[in-house]
């Protein structure tokens, strides 16, 4: 089995956007450990000094900076701090709404095209020439089993996603021959607090309903553990694409509840 490769000085910096919850935050612990200086970014920058500080209590390296990724000019400026970065994870995002192509609300597939994919663009335009100079760079982007496949009332969230594995797809094909990998991550149905929560709009019995009777949906872990695993391969292997979900779900409509 190949060992997990440790990253070089100059590819030591590890950013991780979204990191204030769910998959960014486990993300960034195991990012972490695995020997990273993982700089955390979100809006809410309580949550990602607190966990920038556990994760330096734990005897690793972490920074916080409070981020939006949609506000270009932050994200420039953001950029500006570094010279060479070895990691970014593309993982601020999230879905609104589950109303049909019929009635669904066009600011919403706004908010969620800005978030998902318009997030990811400033965040990969900004750092790639950091991660291009390390010399050995990783884009990784967190995207969805709703990339992939689409289902009813998910158009405006899976319309989105699609973006953002053809941003990975395309981004892979135009810088072949320079020292950047670029992986894409698609998770499926992945219990986090927020996710779903956020879809509903703060109603917790919609929300909860998602997981209903699924024994074990992924957890933030499962997909930080993936994501970390794909990072940690040796420079020359580039996990394109991964796609992970429960074994309780075989695709995003046949998913098994007990109930
Ligand atoms: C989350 C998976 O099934 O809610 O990205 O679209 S799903």
């Amino acid at each position: 089995m190949t060992a997990p490769a440790t990253p070089s000085a100059a590819s030591r910096i590890a950013v991780v956007t979204g990191a204030s919850s769910g998959i960014g935050a486990a993300t960034a612990r195991q990012l972490a450990a695995a020997g990273y200086r993982v700089v955390l970014t979100a809006r809410r920058k309580d949550r990602i000094e607190a966990l920038a500080e556990e994760i330096d209590a734990a005897g690793h390296s972490a920074a916080a900076y409070a981020l939006d990724v949609t506000d270009r000019a932050a994200v420039d400026e953001f950029a500006t701090a570094f010279r060479t970065i070895g990691v970014l994870v593309n993982n601020a995002g999230g879905a609104l709404g589950t109303d049909p192509v019929a009635t669904g609300d066009p600011q919403d597939w706004r908010t969620m095209y800005e978030t998902n994919v318009i997030g990811t663009l400033n965040l990969t335009q900004a750092l790639l020439p950091a991660l291009t100079a390390s010399g050995d760079g990783t884009v990784v982007v967190v995207s969805s089993t709703a990339g992939h496949g689409t289902y009813e009332g998910g158009a405006g969230y899976v319309a989105a996603k699609h973006a953002e594995h053809v941003l990975a797809e395309t981004l892979r094909l135009e810088i072949v021959g320079q020292p950047v990998r670029v992986i894409e991550i698609a998770p499926g149905m992945v219990k986090t607090e927020e996710f779903s929560l956020t879809r509903f709009r703060g109603d917790e019995e919609r929300a909860a309903k998602v997981y209903e009777g699924v024994a074990e949906p992924l957890s933030a872990d499962d997909v930080a553990d993936t994501i970390t695993w794909a990072v940690t391969r040796p420079s020359h292997v580039n996990v394109d694409l991964l796609v992970v979900r429960p074994r309780a779900q075989a695709s995003n409509t046949k998913v098994h509840r007990e109930l």
